[in-house]
């Protein structure tokens, strides 16, 4: 399908390059990979015209600026990000769009930062690796703690969507893993992080006290749909703690849009698609984590989806979703 609209798709700056390099592939891909997640230039945009991508928003790579604990030096490496992503943009302005790194260290810094990429910068919404690291590298900070609802304000009032993107859990808190690093991170240990973050989100009353709120997940979910029937099951029995007005089924459906990327199954896709409405579902590769070509090989010829279906999903859902001036 010519047209894709793709949202998850990474870059690095010098930075946060290291950060990734645990996850770029076995020994010898590291080179290639600090090539490809560096690079905003032909071999990006040739990959896109080979897939079929015509639009990527891009996304400075995890966890990026929730790893940095200091709130400072967070501020100034999200600016340097975003500067570096608005201006391949301002190159490239019919191929990219952005969406903003945020220090999350306090909801005024975030606001503050996220103002200015929408309003002096055009970015589309933003893009937030879980949870924020503050001070001490073991103290970390989730959003739907009372202290960010100024922040959700912020984002209620621009209209942009939120991107919840993965991170690996810190090792202090995270013992159930000991000796296992890899069940830690992408394979496992990234769709269990973002998941729980995402149901604190709709069990904290986030969704009553601003019900424009648009939320994004990659990877299908995280696995949530495949457990959402069981969750609002089980608490039909038992709230303990709930603070949401409705069924968390509710605010999952309502608010949450869901991307294909890095997740190119066709069990799990119908799964997704049997759970929520089709104005929610849409396609994102996972640049350069994955390969476009495996994402849109997947997703131009899956036959779990019409052709119509293909279009939405591809594209006019994103168009909607971003208020993109595209047809
Ligand atoms: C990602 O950003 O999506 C990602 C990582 C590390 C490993 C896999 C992956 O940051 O998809
Ligand atoms: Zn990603």
């Amino acid at each position: 399908m010519q047209g894709k609209i793709a949202f998850e798709e990474h870059v690095a700056i010098g930075e946060t390059l290291a950060q990734t390099r645990a996850f770029a592939g076995d020994s010898g891909q590291w080179d290639d990979f600090t090539r490809r997640i560096l690079d905003l230039g032909n071999e990006r945009l040739e990959a896109m015209d080979r897939t079929g991508i015509e639009l990527a928003i891009l996304s400075l790579n995890a966890p990026g600026v929730q790893r940095i604990p200091d709130a400072d030096e967070a501020m100034d490496v999200a600016k340097k990000g975003n500067d570096r992503l608005a201006e391949a943009v301002a190159l490239h302005p019919d191929r990219y769009a952005a969406l903003a790194a945020l220090p999350m260290h306090d909801a005024d810094a975030a606001s503050l930062e996220l103002t200015r990429c929408v309003r002096e910068l055009g970015f589309k919404g933003c893009m937030v690796n879980g949870f924020q690291q503050v001070g001490d590298a073991d103290d970390v900070r989730y959003y739907d703690l009372p202290e960010f609802r100024a922040f959700w304000a912020t984002v209620a009032e621009l209209d942009v969507p939120f991107y919840l993107h993965p991170r690996m859990q810190v090792p202090s808190r995270a013992p159930i893993y000991d000796g296992h690093p890899w069940l830690m991170s992408s394979p496992w240990g990234f769709a269990v992080e973002t998941s729980i973050h995402a149901l604190r989100l709709c069990g904290s009353g986030l969704f009553d006290d601003y019900p424009g709120l648009r939320i994004c997940l990659g990877h299908l979910g995280e696995n949530i749909p495949f457990g959402l029937w069981r969750i609002d099951a089980r608490m039909a029995f038992s709230r303990r703690g709930y603070r949401g007005k409705r069924p968390l089924g509710d605010y999952f459906r309502e608010h949450f849009h869901l991307t294909t990327s890095g997740n190119f199954d066709d069990s799990a896709f119908r799964c997704t698609l049997d759970t929520i409405d089709h104005d929610k579902i849409h396609f994102s590769a996972d640049y350069p984590f994955e390969r476009m070509q495996d994402a849109a090989d997947w997703y131009d010829s899956t036959d779990v989806i019409t052709d119509e279906q293909r279009r939405r999903f591809g594209r006019s859902n994103a168009i909607r979703l971003f208020k993109l001036d595209l047809e």
